[in-house]
């Protein structure tokens, strides 16, 4: 019986992108060796010597070509989200947005707009754990027709600071510690908590950090946002706010705190292997494009300023409308001359989308350029294949290092006569930028908005919209990250900040920290209205000014409807039950999962009935933290093995302690009485969602054992399991 393949990779339609990056590509099936030069190689594997014994000579210029070139093959890492992977793939609008913005992309149903996007860990370097607790970076390029639109983005939709002057204390603050340079990739160390300690600005971010979003399962998991609030501006002139979604249409889901740490060690490359195995399997991640839309005139109508990027329009308030859709659907060919080379930066905007006043996005117009000059080496990164538009470039700028293109003429200058005043300046009806007129009347000064002074509210909005199993995690997560902190200070300072959020969580972390919780030092600031008002502001009636939860804030009510590239784990041995490893593996297949069978060896098993079954790893190199979910099959002679197999049972016992779903032929229960979890067991085959444990499912009937199985895995993780969580896996 030949064991069914995953689903092969669907073909992809080549984009414009795509057409543009393939005059670039090398490839050197059936070629001759060469040097840089063109002259073809005799012989690589010898240095030119003076003798078979004597020393190498200078005139070799094929060994010092080689050699210098291997010399100077790195460059600096990204200050920031220096881990990454990134893909490349397209967008397609739903419907124009022509009401909002001229932007050409958002009005035009019928272009697949190219895109490239990046997905980063930030504070570890470039060779860090992918599973490290962390924000995510979200960084998307669009290849418009009217030029690079880059929408750089994270996985929460707030940040840590309110002004960007403040960037690099907090960067140097979380990145390792510059005597000894630890600890790598981690925010759980003095520095960084005694910075937060003192910016209570920083606590709504914390929250978030602190919640199971900061380890998610895949990058195809994650929610992304702009975060700032951007304007949208349309052909009339009129703008609008915006704040710019992206929702996964795999449903937003994390991994356990523990078996992060756990993946880190077997496989830092967990989240870049996932992306490229989905897309080369031709499961394509997508991700919908959402706004939110404020009218200029009710920018001062919230409890909080729409420029403070500390805080977000709850959905309660602004619903997010989808107004289109990202598919990735190309891994890059080489991952240093695309993913480690492109350069994002939020100051590439295109007509139709424009800036705010925001003070950290302000800051950002200017870091983006700045640190491209010194990790890609000059002023000319945009012409590096990755990086330039997919419209023609014609300007006055000139030379610098690298420069590829050979601009002609004698003309580098405007106005120019000789030239005939080429290139021309675009008017408006010929699509050139003009910046929204924003009116501007005010003083200089180096100062705060009052209106952005309320640090605590948002942060207790997540904090009370998280559901019972999101805020114990968090108090896990607090409790680890100060538990790693020396400074006892520190930790109290910090406890003095979540006392101002909520007082179960500060006890709930104190208790765990052998600490008591201090008292406040100072009253909470209310909040101030944007428009500097404060004493007599009255939140207007027709648009609601806050909410007290929202549900779009936990992860507990996102999609959880398909089991679509979750990864199951099948335990065999020899004399498995062949039928129900057939038959399940086809359900699950079926509907779009990935089936991989562990075996106590590599090679093959031979079946119950006699049945050859390649097995696709060995209980030494896998382990439960790369599945989503176990089947254990019956077959008298595969559950008699198993059930004195050391490794097979605390795998069992993990995929039991990160709360996943384990199901197994009703002989096989046996081998499930062999864990720790044997008394939640169930005796008998389940029946549909009314086990003890909806996540332990038995049955001898496979359709019935398919279907509960397949509705379990959808559902993700029974954290409700997590009392009896701290197995001794
Ligand atoms: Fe960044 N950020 N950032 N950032 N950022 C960089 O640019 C910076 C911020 C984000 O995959 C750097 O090319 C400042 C918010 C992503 O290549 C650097 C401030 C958000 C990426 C930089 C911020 C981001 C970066 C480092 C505060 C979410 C990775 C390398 C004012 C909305 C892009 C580089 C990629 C990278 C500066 C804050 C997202 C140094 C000064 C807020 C996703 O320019």
């Amino acid at each position: 019986m030949p064991v069914k393949k995953n689903k092969p990779a669907a073909e992809s339609a080549e984009t414009k992108k795509d057409a543009d990056l393939n005059p670039d590509k090398e490839r050197s099936d059936a070629q001759l060796m060469t040097t840089n030069q063109g002259v073809k190689i005799n012989d690589d594997q010898n240095s030119l010597k003076a003798g078979e014994r004597g020393s190498t000579l200078m005139e070799d210029f094929i060994f010092r070509e080689k050699m210098t070139h291997f010399d100077h093959e790195r460059i600096p890492e990204r200050i920031v989200h220096a881990r990454g992977s990134a893909a490349h793939g397209f967008f397609k609008l739903y419907e124009s947005q022509a009401g909002l913005t001229k932007a050409r992309f958002l009005t035009d149903t019928s272009v697949a707009t190219p895109v490239f996007v990046r997905f980063s860990t930030v504070a570890g370097s470039r060779g860090s754990t992918d599973l490290a607790r962390d924000v995510r970076g979200f960084a998307v390029k669009f290849y418009t027709e009217e030029g690079n639109f880059d929408l750089v983005g994270n996985n929460m939709p707030v940040f840590f600071i309110q002004d960007a002057i403040k960037f690099p204390d907090l960067i140097h603050a979380v990145k390792p510690e510059p005597h000894h340079e630890m600890p790598q990739a981690a925010s759980a160390h003095d520095t960084f908590w005694d910075f937060i300690s003192l910016m209570p600005e920083s606590t709504h971010m914390i929250m978030w950090l602190m919640s199971d979003r900061a380890i998610p399962r895949s990058y195809r998991m994650m929610e992304g946002f702009g975060v700032h609030t951007f304007r949208l501006v349309n052909d009339a002139g009129i703008a609008h706010f915006v704040k710019f979604h992206w929702k996964p249409l795999l449903g937003v889901h994390s991994v356990a705190w523990d078996e992060a740490q756990n993946i880190s060690g077997k496989d830092p490359d967990f989240h870049r292997r996932d992306l490229w195995e989905a897309i080369e399997s031709g499961a394509y991640p997508e991700w919908e494009l959402g706004i939110q839309v404020v009218p200029e005139k009710d920018e001062h109508k919230f409890e909080f300023d729409l420029l403070d990027p500390t805080k977000i329009i709850p959905e309660e308030l602004v619903p997010v409308k989808r107004i289109g859709k990202l598919t990735l659907n190309r891994n890059p060919d080489n991952f240093f001359a695309e993913t480690e080379q492109v350069a994002f930066h939020i100051g590439n905007v295109v007509p139709g989308i424009d800036f705010t006043n925001d003070p950290l996005l302000q800051g950002r117009l200017f870091s983006y350029t700045d640190t491209q000059l010194i990790r890609l080496g000059g002023p000319n990164f945009h012409e590096i294949p990755i990086n330039r538009p997919i419209v023609p470039i014609h300007n006055n700028q000139r030379d610098g290092y690298m420069r590829q293109q050979i601009n002609v003429g004698k003309t580098s200058y405007h106005p120019n006569s000789i030239g005939s005043g080429c290139p021309f300046q675009a008017g408006k009806l010929q699509g050139g930028f003009t910046a929204y007129a924003e009116r501007i009347d005010a003083s200089k000064v180096r100062a705060r908005s009052k209106s952005f002074r309320d640090h605590f509210s948002q942060a207790k909005l997540f904090y009370n919209s998280q559901s019972d199993p999101e805020k114990d995690h968090m108090v896990d997560a607090f409790s680890f990250e100060l538990g790693k902190v020396e400074i006892k200070e520190v930790r109290e300072r910090m406890l003095g900040i979540l006392s101002l959020v909520d007082m179960g969580l500060a006890n709930r972390v104190a208790r765990n920290l052998g600490l008591n919780v201090p008292e406040p030092e100072r009253p909470i600031n209310k909040s101030v209205p944007a428009d500097g008002n404060s004493e007599d502001f009255e939140p207007l009636t027709d648009v609601k000014s806050s909410v007290d939860k929202s549900a779009a804030l936990s992860m507990a009510n996102t999609v959880k409807d398909s089991i679509k590239t979750r990864k199951i784990a099948f335990l065999v041995d020899e004399g498995v039950n062949d039928d129900s490893v057939v038959t399940m593996q086809d359900m699950l297949l079926d509907q779009g999962a990935v089936v991989e069978l562990i075996g106590p060896r590599l090679g093959t098993i031979t079946g119950q009935n006699n049945t050859i079954i390649p097995v696709n790893k060995s209980l030494l190199t896998a382990a439960s933290v790369f599945y989503d979910a176990v089947y254990v099959p019956g077959g008298a002679n595969s559950i008699g093995s198993l059930a004195k197999d050391p490794q097979a049972i605390h795998f069992l016992n993990e995929a039991f302690k990160h709360c996943k779903t384990i199901a197994a032929d009703s002989d096989a229960a046996t081998v499930l009485q062999q864990t720790y979890f044997a008394r939640r067991v169930p005796t008998e085959p389940t029946t549909d969602n009314k086990a003890v444990d909806e996540g332990l499912i038995i049955h001898n009937d496979m359709a019935a054992l398919s279907k509960q199985f397949i509705a379990a895995v959808s559902k993700h993780r029974f954290w409700d399991r997590e009392p009896e969580r701290k197995v001794p896996a």
